[in-house]
């Protein structure tokens, strides 16, 4: 694909958009929608309904927009690209839309000349948490960037009944309750059933010989579910482009249930309309291992077809059966492995449907998609037993097989006869059940493959896919994770955004970089003093938080040391807690001990499955709730678990952090996201040599971060010398004793050995994540940053100088490099 046979799309524009609502429109909208879509009035409205009134209102305009960049868009026959992606972690929209539309203030005041507040208004709304961590909501950041930038671009995924698990902590102890983000509707998202479409699933296939000597295949399924569309607008900074996020509904379709209805089965065929719905029912809620379950391909395979499907419908309408130009027109980004069989879907869309040849039908598919490699962690990696593919998607796996094949042979001549290379790049993995690697698949259907953060692409080309990367040096590439700047600071912490704006210009949500314009105020006392003011002010702010959801009381003067993110071992919650109880332990051997007091603040699901994952929050909620009631501690340690971390929960706390826990064993993290987060908003990193840190350090440079711990280098080495965590346990007084401290009842009175788990996984585990390793270089670096807290004039330097740094982590910056390095997308101006 060359640039310059892409059709510009700037030419063609349409009318001119809809003038922003005043106040006084808005007032006269808002109560409009509570008199004639919400049927209740300004006297007896809640809040849920202002909210709900006030959504309507702005969705109107919403409309109006996205109506303008479809036309725009159709006129200019724009290649795009499709975001596909098993999960998008949204969050609420309410307040990123009004920012996106400019239409915040103007919205509160009107609001607040109705009597109401639009801040709490807003905690009506329940989070879209249809993902489960970094990977769903680098796609909202994403989204975000695309309709900003004015790129053509659809996001499509599924439309889960119930997302990630609500987290209730019980006596320490993590229970999951189902979420129901759609119980009272949801104001921002449209159906579309004009837009359904059919999905075939399980059967047969039957093999045909034609008259001319042509063999094709027929694929009969057993079922055909159907795939209901649901359109979130995503609204572009500036309001300009609204791009459209696709999810997907599963329901049952009329052909299989008819028959049995009619012949009075009414209750059987509702059994079957259940089982079609289960399709979209619930997202998988691990993050970062794969399910291998039956329902977990059929929900990929499901929103995948459904995708494409629509993808060919627009495609048509243009160029009719010509497909001689589809690879120009569109291109498909692979979110993960996930959506990996729309490769095979294509081909048998071409080559059954549309009766190409395999190789003209190869020649666009591997034009079409690119793949996006998230994780190194072998557990992550998708796999299917071939069987389970056989009776699902029967057709695919022989397609699946085709394309193996072939490969083979452009294997055979490069490496000619050595079949250890070919068992290791081949798709199907023999053994005793055999597996369809979606990751090889992935790479082989590709033109395109790249990983989040410099050190991971690099691992990727070294450890990961090292003959992939022989074969086609081109082909792997790094594409560096970023974040949206409009809900990550502009939304999110309104004091520090204004004060910005004050000093810079208010264009920093379109350009980052000009944050750099801050760091000559680095030194000027009276900035210091304004910067720090807002962060206090934001700690003050979450503590009232912290009281009402946990009934702790945390003091804003304190350090806000905050880890929110999965719980994972990689991630080594454990080491932070370690270093807690070490700190409890100093203070009781000696109650002068000299620390800046400390609130430690952890957010985390944990994978209900994942038992150690499990007993490691609740040995921070018991260790949590020892320090807490401890006199002897003087106030100078609390910790805190948040109960069920979320996006909206991420928006309270990171403006109120003074430091950021990133201390993933090296070579682990692929990116991180949170890490740019935390930093944009002025809080310090403690943290390893990892994923995107990495980066984050070059910028902000060394003076202002806390880098701890062993290198991927290092790691590595000690890998091969043989780890052994007894060397550090039997070496350190102060770590044997913390360690020592969980095998006894201290923190579970009554329960010796409640926490023990833990401490086995350190020792006789093996300690896979070198937990033990790292230790004191933490330690150590958490000591200097308690020093640095001291000197109250030098913190407040580091923290402006974060924030001032940060202009490479814009998600902007993201796709601008997806666009030059993949997608050779051009901008389509929407007037
Ligand atoms: N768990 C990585 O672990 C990265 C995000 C987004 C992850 C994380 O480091 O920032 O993806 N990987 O690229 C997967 O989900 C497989 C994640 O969120």
């Amino acid at each position: 694909m060359t640039t310059k046979s892409i059709k510009r799309g700037t030419k063609k524009t349409v009318g001119s958009s809809s003038t922003p609502l005043n106040k006084a429109e808005l007032k006269a909208a808002i109560v409009k929608h509570l008199h004639c879509s919400l049927g209740t009035d300004e006297n007896k409205a809640n809040n849920h309904a202002w909210w709900k009134a006030t959504c309507a209102s702005v969705q109107e305009h919403v409309l109006e927009g996205l109506r303008k960049t479809q036309k725009s868009h159709y006129l200019n026959d724009t290649r795009a690209v499709h975001y596909f992606s098993a999960e998008f972690l949204m969050g609420r929209l309410t307040s990123n839309n009004l920012h996106n539309l400019g239409l915040f203030e103007q919205t509160e005041k009107a609001l607040n000349e109705l009597g109401v507040n639009l801040t709490d208004i807003m905690e009506e709304e329940q989070d879209m948490a249809l993902g489960n961590g970094g990977l769903g909501r680098l796609a909202a950041c994403f989204i975000d960037s695309l309709a900003t930038l004015d790129l053509p671009a659809v996001g499509y995924g599924l439309h889960y009944e119930h997302g990630l698990f609500r987290q209730e902590i019980k006596n320490g102890e993590q229970i999951e309750r189902p979420d129901s983000w759609r119980d009272y509707g949801n104001p921002w998202e449209i159906c579309r059933p004009e837009s359904i479409q059919d999905i075939p699933l399980f059967g047969y296939v039957e093999t045909k010989y034609g008259e001319n000597g042509r063999v094709s295949k027929e694929w009969h399924p057993g079922h055909i579910v159907k795939g209901l569309p649901w359109d979130i607008p995503v609204v572009g900074y500036g309001g300009k482009t609204v791009n459209v996020l696709r999810l997907w509904q599963s329901q049952a379709s009329d052909y299989f249930n008819w028959d049995v209805f009619n012949a009075g089965g009414y209750v059987d065929a509702q059994k079957e309309n259940v089982q079609a719905e289960t399709i979209s029912k619930v997202l998988y809620p691990n993050d970062e291992t794969e399910a291998g379950k039956e329902l977990r391909l059929i929900q990929q395979y499901f929103f995948s077809a459904c995708s494409l499907k629509d993808i060919i419908r627009r495609y048509k309408r243009a160029h009719g059966d010509d497909w001689s130009r589809f690879s120009e027109q569109v291109v498909i980004q692979l979110n993960d492995t996930h959506p990996a069989v729309a490769i095979p879907e294509l081909m048998r869309i071409l080559i059954d449907r549309a009766e190409l040849d395999w190789d003209y039908a190869w020649s666009i598919c591997s034009k079409t998609f690119a793949y996006t490699n998230h994780t190194l962690l072998p557990e992550a990696l998708e796999k299917w037993p071939a069987r389970m593919f056989e009776k699902i998607l029967p057709r695919h796996l022989e397609i699946i097989y085709e394309i193996n094949h072939r490969f083979m042979d452009q294997v055979e001549a490069v490496w000619p006869g050595n079949n250890a290379i070919k068992q290791k790049l081949s798709i199907i993995e023999e053994g005793a059940e055999k597996m369809v690697r979606m990751g090889n698949l992935s790479v082989i259907g590709s033109f395109a493959v790249n990983g989040v953060a410099e050190i991971h692409s690099a691992l990727v080309k070294k450890d990961l896919f090292p003959e992939f990367n022989h074969m086609w040096p081109d082909k792997l590439t790094n594409v560096t994770n970023g974040i949206t700047p409009r809900r990550w600071l502009k939304a999110c912490n309104p004091a520090l955004s204004q004060l910005i704006d004050g000093k810079i210009g208010n264009d920093w949500p379109l350009h980052l970089h000009k944050l750099q314009g801050l760091a000559e105020f680095a030194d000027d006392a009276k900035f210091q003093k304004q910067f720090m003011k807002i962060k206090h002010d934001n700690k003050t702010q979450l503590a009232k938080e912290v009281f009402t959801l946990t009934g702790v009381e945390i003091d804003p003067n304190a350090i806000f040391d905050v880890q929110i993110k999965r719980l994972h071992e990689y991630k080594r919650q454990h080491l932070n807690l370690l270093h807690i109880m070490a700190l409890y332990r100093r203070l009781l051997e000696n109650p002068q001990y000299d620390i800046h007091p400390r609130v430690f603040l952890f957010g985390a699901k944990a994978a209900p499955g994942y038992k150690l994952a499990k007993d490691i929050i609740y040995a921070i909620n018991k260790v949590a709730e020892k320090i807490n009631n401890d006199p002897r501690v003087n106030h100078k340690l609390k910790v805190v678990f948040l109960p069920n971390y979320r996006v909206s929960l991420a928006e309270k706390m990171i403006p109120a952090a003074d430091i950021s826990e990133q201390i993933s064993t090296a070579g682990k993290e692929a990116s991180g996201t949170g890490n740019m987060k935390l930093s944009l908003n002025g809080a310090l990193t403690v943290g390893t040599l990892d994923g995107a840190n990495i980066e984050i350090a070059e910028e902000v440079g060394d003076e202002n971060i806390f880098i701890f711990g062993l290198t991927v280098d290092e790691v590595e080495t000690l890998d091969r010398k043989g780890y052994n965590p007894f060397d550090y346990y039997d070496n350190n007084r102060e770590l044997k004793a913390v360690l020592d401290w969980l095998d006894s009842d201290y923190f579970t009175p009554g329960k010796p050995g409640a926490l023990s788990s833990l401490k086995r996984s350190m020792l006789e585990g093996g300690d896979p994540y070198k937990v033990l390793a790292d230790f004191v270089s933490y330690s150590d670096a958490q000591a200097l940053a308690d020093k640095a807290y001291k000197d109250s004039a030098k913190w407040a330097k580091m923290a402006i100088l974060n924030t001032a740094r940060m202009g490479k982590f814009t998600s902007d910056r993201s796709i601008k490099d997806y666009v030059e390095r993949i997608w050779k997308l051009v901008p389509c101006e929407v007037e």
